[in-house]
This record gives structure tokens, C-alpha cells and sequence, in this order.
């Protein structure tokens, strides 16, 4: 079995998106629904620009999926782009000059300049199609894939936005409330701050101004073990930074306690183990989780906690001074319809990457060629997981004489 991978192609004013996600077991039960939830909240958000209300994502399964069940192969997915009916002019694939119009007025912060110096280009559209934050589209449709696997062992994966701009939910507010998460405009628990979230989003588009923050995605259930301590490019905390700093605007990633605890001493820095008496639901319990369930790099039970950091986006209504980047000349940056903040949408996505390095893990760990068989070999594992000669691994050893 191919360890799992995605790739996404298209661009945000094109066709559509495309998505082939490959390594996943047979046998897993999937249907376009299961796709459709992550899609829509996606879209949501206060403070995204009016291309949500064109656009009303759906992804079609196109391969790998037959009578609602994976067949083992790759899976393809085709999220249609609504606005190409108007931009298949501008984007056309056969020859053309697009309308002879071009993005010189390059937008700092944005791709624009160094992608045209990089391919040569001398309109920056042939760069910002791609950077823009539309291929998130393709991430949440691929990672809400990746979460059907993952509800098979038990593993549920949550977001909630913890700060836009100066307004922050208070650092130890611990585990959210999740459906109140997903009923606020901007993904957070607390009424009030979520208020004042959405002030200082209406504020910043009264300025013309854009807004960041912090998201923060949460993951239990995921068994202990996953992945390893032993190679540097392995270890799971390594891989969620780099997944969670791949998404668009993203500019600091956070595990557990993260800048918090390098500011303490190690006395409050890290999570007692606790005794199996005081263990309710699970083995190897702690008392507290600054370490966001990553010991060494791999997990040790507790929730995942990471967090991701948004600079506000770098389209403004009001724009920065900039250069041209044909003529050299001093000029403002370019302005299309834009997000004001997408700090609520980016822990959706956050959510769909997480979900895609968690599976990974799991099937790098367990295997199997078909669910049943990567369920085998999962149950067979956690039998192992409590003090060495305890129960747990009494028990084991007892099957393992039966048969
Ligand atoms: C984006 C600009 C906007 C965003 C877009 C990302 O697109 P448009 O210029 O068409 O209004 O809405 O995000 C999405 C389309 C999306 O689905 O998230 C950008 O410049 O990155």
C-alpha cells in the first residue's frame, strides 16, 4: 500500500479544483456527503468576501469510490469553480490574451512579486490563481476524507478560532464547547468575545484594512504511539507544523503550551503521569496537557492541541504603496474583491490537515490493505497499551496461548 498522499491542481478563477488522494484502505464507506459538511464550513466565516455567496462548494467523487464503499485505489474528487462562467474569458486554456488585461500592481505580502520573478512571468495572475487561498477548497474536500477514516478508530478532530486580531479568548480556556463553536459567526465558544471579534472585522473593513489570529485545532482519540521519535523528519509535532504552516497566511505554529511554556520553568511545563487508579477513560492518563499530546514526537494519548497563526490577508481595500511590475513605477497594490479576516475558515482547514497527517500516521502505523484489516491490526496493538505485565498485556498474552 503507498503511504497517504494528496495533490490538489486548479486555479481560484478556473474550471475548478481537482483532488486525487491516494493510499487509503478499501472497504472504508464514503459518500459525497460526507465531504459536503467540511465544504459548507468552510465558506462560512464573518468577515469572507462576497465570492462565498457565488460559490457553493460540492465535491464530485469522479474515482475510487464504488457503491459507496473505497475500492483501494485513488480517489478523485472535481469541486467546480462557479465564477468560471465569468472568467473563462481571462482564464482560457487555449491561446489567448485574456482580454489583453494584466495584474501589474503587485501586492506586498501576496505571492505576486516573488512568483513572477521566479517563472518570469510578467503578469502576476499566472501566480496569484494559485496562491490564492481558493485551493483550501481542495484541502478541507480531501481532509474531510481523511476524517471519515479516522472516525473508524475513534478520532475526532475540532477547531475553534482563539484570537482575531487584539481579541483573544483568555490562554487555559480548555476543551470549547463545539457545538456553540460551530453556531458563532466567527468559530468561538464565547459569546462575548465572539462579539467583539466581530466588532474589530466590521472596524477593520470600515478602514479598508484586513485582520489575523489564531486558530486552534484539537484532536482526541488518536492511540498512543503514533509515528516516532527516531528520525527528524517523522516525528508528528514536525509534520503538523509543516501541515499546519502550509495553509495560506499562516505564519507561527503553536503545540500545546507552546510560546507559553518556554516562558515558564520545567517544573510547569510539563504533564505528571498519573497512577492507573486515577485513570477514568483511557491508559496513561495526565494531569494536565502542556505538551498538546506529543512526547518525543509522537503521541501519548492526550488531545492534540496545535495552533496556527494567520497574518491578515494581504489584499486591501485600502492598498499599500507598491511598484509596478512592468513599468517600475510607484503605484498602490492591486485591489479585487476580497476577505476582510479569514481566521474562522483557516481553522476548518486547519481541521482538514490535521485530519490528513493523523491518517497518515495511522496507516503508516497499523497498515492494511482493507479497513477490516487496519482495524485488526489496530485492536490488536491498543491490547498492548498499560504498564508492561499488567492487565492489559496479560490479556494479550493469554489469546495469543488460545490460539
Ligand atoms: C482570495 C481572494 C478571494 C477569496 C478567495 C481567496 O477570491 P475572489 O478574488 O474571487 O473574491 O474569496 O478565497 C476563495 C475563493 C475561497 O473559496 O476561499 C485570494 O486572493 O487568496
Amino acid at each position: 500500500m503507498t503511504l497517504l498522499d494528496f495533490r490538489t491542481a486548479g486555479e481560484s478563477h478556473g474550471k475548478g479544483l481537482t483532488i486525487i488522494l491516494q493510499g487509503l484502505p478499501a472497504g472504508l464507506p464514503l459518500t459525497a456527503e460526507d465531504i459536503a459538511a467540511d465544504l459548507a464550513r468552510r465558506q462560512l466565516g464573518y468577515g469572507r468576501s462576497k465570492r462565498q455567496q457565488i460559490e457553493q462548494d460540492q465535491a464530485e467523487i469522479t474515482a475510487g469510490v464504488r457503491h459507496g464503499l473505497t475500492l483501494g485505489s485513488p480517489i478523485a474528487l472535481f469541486v467546480r469553480n462557479r465564477v468560471w462562467e465569468e472568467w473563462q474569458e481571462v482564464m482560457r486554456i487555449e491561446p489567448g490574451d485574456g482580454g489583453g488585461k494584466k495584474v501589474t500592481r503587485l501586492r506586498p505580502g501576496h505571492a505576486d512579486q516573488a512568483g513572477a520573478m521566479k517563472y518570469g512571468f510578467d503578469d502576476a495572475r499566472n501566480v496569484l490563481e494559485r496562491a490564492s487561498a481558493r485551493e483550501t477548497a481542495a484541502r478541507v474536500a480531501a481532509g474531510a476524507i481523511c476524517r471519515r477514516l479516522l472516525a473508524e478508530f475513534g478520532i475526532e478532530v475540532h477547531s475553534h478560532t482563539v484570537a482575531i486580531g487584539e481579541v483573544c479568548l483568555p490562554s487555559a480556556v480548555g476543551e470549547p464547547d463545539w457545538h456553540a463553536v460551530e453556531q458563532s459567526p466567527v468559530r468561538c465558544a464565547d459569546a462575548q468575545i465572539s462579539k467583539r471579534m466581530v466588532a474589530a472585522v466590521d472596524a477593520a473593513r470600515e478602514a479598508g484594512d484586513t485582520l489575523g489570529g489564531v486558530f486552534e485545532v484539537r484532536a482526541t482519540g488518536a492511540p498512543i504511539g503514533l509515528v516516532s521519535h527516531v528520525h527528524w523528519d517523522k516525528k508528528l509535532d514536525g509534520q503538523l507544523a509543516q501541515a499546519i504552516m502550509s495553509i495560506h497566511s499562516i505564519k507561527g505554529v503553536e503545540i500545546g503550551g507552546g510560546f507559553v511554556v518556554a516562558a515558564g520553568p520545567g517544573s510547569q511545563a510539563h504533564d505528571v503521569i498519573l497512577a492507573p487508579e486515577h485513570w477514568s477513560d483511557r491508559a496513561w492518563q495526565r494531569a494536565s496537557n502542556r505538551a498538546g499530546g506529543l512526547e518525543g514526537g509522537i503521541t501519548n494519548g492526550e488531545p492534540l492541541i496545535v495552533r496556527g497563526a494567520a497574518k491578515p490577508i494581504s489584499t486591501l481595500s485600502n492598498p499599500l504603496p507598491s511598484v509596478d511590475l512592468g513599468t517600475g513605477e510607484e503605484i498602490r497594490a492591486h485591489y479585487e474583491r476580497s476577505d476582510v479576516c479569514v481566521v474562522p475558515a483557516a481553522g476548518v482547514v486547519g481541521e482538514a490537515m490535521v485530519c490528513f497527517v493523523l491518517a497518515r500516521a495511522l496507516l503508516e502505523k497499523f497498515g492494511g490493505d482493507s479497513l477490516a484489516e487496519t482495524k485488526r491490526n489496530h485492536a490488536s496493538y491498543t491490547k498492548t497499551i498499560g504498564p508492561r505485565g499488567g492487565p492489559a498485556v496479560r490479556l494479550e498474552e493469554e489469546e495469543t496461548t488460545e490460539a
